[in-house]
């Protein structure tokens, strides 16, 4: 089998968003879509020739086909061998892990994470580099500038392999290896997390339903929760993997996961309740009859991660993404940590982690994440957390209520104004960040603007800067609202509103959110103009 070169025609809307290139699945059956940009990212790896390549999805509708086609090029383009996971399937975390492990140059990772999928849903293409996480800016700014220059792609013509025995086969002189998607990553999780003293906990009656939206993780979940921990069957429900995650949105907040939600608040509440999204990085926790929030559950690892036998010597330091409470920066005050605040995406904890600079990382979209793997990853947030709750024996909400007695609480929400009209979005900006400079002093109802800037970053290990990464405007009456827009949308605009107010007052700490949150949301609506702009009196998804 020789390569063949085939010419083609670039498209100019390959640009990679905050977590790679997400289109609607109509846009990648395109005639020679996948096949550009897959190039365009081969093109854009230094010395693969014989290397080992990583490839997997969260297996929505177009993942079985667009493996086959990326082996095809892979062939084509000299990798030495890919570790493909059975069935095209692999979660974000895995597959970073698999990265590392198998020291492999790379790995394309076929997801469009919590988006909904289907003939009509979202498809994405990622690729992550040699450390296992996402390509940092420059990469993917490289694999853009490629996309709409490519002429043409090699492939190996060859028929559909087999992805659903394990083993080794070849394509042309590439091996192609078929690995059990769960092996490597289970083994790592039983390194860093105490298995004995969960599996006693599950042993002894504790309770918990892990909702896997039909989604990636379900596999994942029911072998080590089920199988290696001992959980009773039944604890891990919808998982099955489907191409369209059963019509929903395999998205892991109390809108999209209501039945966990609400049943978490009922009377036949278990001890625990968690749930991951499309590709297995998100999680959302929930204890008896309460929501945590990302942001709440990311200080409170910080707080306990030490109980874990993998972090039992301590944290190096903890970042979350700008728009993230300020909640994680309380503790690794009191740990004598470093804390650092990134942009939105995970891309820019990776220097941070491989410096060494961080242990744990997080972002208030429900991602957390440490330097196990370059990615974040949701069934170790969760089994975290049930480490800590094994190794303190408290309640879920007890551990909480106890972390804001001790640090105060962050009362915190997301509003998305989903599909606005784009230039709608962007006018309100622009607009807010003109008003900027006069902001500070200015009354807001009852608030009073302390601070007003557009959040630009530059990262301490490689200097790059990036801009423009949301608007941030706090208010001397300790609350703060963030503005920006989704890097993630395939239709329209999104606009994020993040809204945050802290309470450390003893008698102010179990309060409704949106009670406390009321002025911040008025502020937040009367200075970005939101429904004259765009239209919208309400959000489309409050979480
Ligand atoms: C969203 C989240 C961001 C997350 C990204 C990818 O991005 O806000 O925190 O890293 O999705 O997560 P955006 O640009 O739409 O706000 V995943 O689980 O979709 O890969
Ligand atoms: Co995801």
């Amino acid at each position: 089998m020789t390569p063949t070169t085939i010419p083609t025609t670039p498209y100019s809307d390959q640009k990679p968003g905050t977590s790679g290139l997400r289109k609607k699945v109509p846009v990648f059956r395109q005639r020679h879509y996948v096949e550009n940009f897959v190039q365009a990212i081969f093109d854009s790896i230094a010395d693969k020739a014989g290397k080992t390549l990583v490839l997997g999805g969260d297996g929505r509708f177009l993942n079985r086909e667009v493996v086959q086609i990326i082996l095809r090029l892979a062939a084509g383009n000299g990798f030495g061998r890919v570790l493909v996971g059975r069935g095209g399937l692999l979660s974000t975390p895995a597959a970073s892990c698999v990265i590392r492990k198998h020291k492999a140059i790379g790995g394309i990772i076929l997801s469009a994470s919590h988006n909904p999928g289907g003939p009509e849903g979202d498809f994405g293409i990622k690729f992550n580099a040699a450390n296992g996480g996402p390509a940092p800016e420059s990469l993917t700014d490289a694999i853009f500038a490629r996309a709409k220059a490519i002429s043409a792609f090699t492939l190996v013509e060859a028929r559909d392999l087999d992805l659903d025995r394990l083993g080794e086969t070849s394509l042309g002189a590439m091996a192609v290896e078929v690995i059990d998607p769960v092996a490597d990553y289970a083994e790592l999780m039983r390194e860093l997390i105490d298995f004995e003293a969960v599996s006693k906990m599950f042993a002894s009656g504790f309770r918990m339903r892990f909702d896997a939206m039909s989604a990636v993780t379900g596999p994942y979940a029911t072998a080590i929760l089920e199988g290696m921990l001992g959980a009773p069957q039944g604890t891990v429900v919808n998982a099955t993997p489907k191409e369209d995650f059963g019509g929903h949105h395999p998205d892991p907040n109390p809108v999209h996961c209501h039945d966990l939600y609400d049943l978490m608040q009922g009377p036949d509440a278990p001890d625990f309740g968690a749930a991951s999204d499309g590709d297995g990085d998100r999680n959302m926790i929930v204890a008896p009859g309460l929501f945590v929030t990302p942001s709440d559950s990311l200080a409170l690892l910080t707080a306990h991660a030490h109980r874990a036998p993998g972090y039992a010597s301590g944290l190096k330091g903890v970042a979350r993404s700008m728009p993230t409470s300020r909640a994680a920066d309380r503790v690794a005050a009191s740990l004598g940590i470093g804390a650092y605040e990134t942009p939105t995406g995970w891309k820019f904890f990776g220097n941070l982690l491989d410096a060494g600079l961080i242990t744990l990382c997080g972002e208030e979209s429900a991602g957390t994440g440490s330097n196990h793997v370059r990615e974040k990853d949701g069934l170790w947030a969760v089994l975290l957390w049930l480490n800590i709750l094994a190794a303190t024996g408290e309640r879920a909400d007890a551990l909480v209520r106890a972390h804001w007695a001790r640090f105060g609480r962050d009362y915190y929400a997301r509003h998305d104004y989903e599909e606005v009209d784009s230039d709608a979005a962007n006018g309100l900006m622009q607009a807010l960040r003109e008003k900027l400079p006069g902001l500070p002093g200015t009354r807001l109802g009852d608030l009073t603007v302390s601070t007003a800037d557009e959040f630009a970053y530059k990262d301490p290990v490689d200097g790059s800067l990036t801009e423009r990464q949301g608007i941030r405007v706090s208010f001397a009456e300790d609350a703060r609202v963030v503005f920006r827009l989704s890097g993630t949308g395939t239709a329209g605009a999104t606009l994020r509103v993040y809204l945050e107010r802290y309470e450390n007052d003893p008698a102010r700490l179990d309060l409704p959110v949106a009670e406390v949150l009321a002025p911040v949301v008025a502020a937040a609506r009367s200075l970005a103009e939101i429904e004259p702009r765009t239209g919208r009196a309400e959000p489309s998804v409050v979480t």
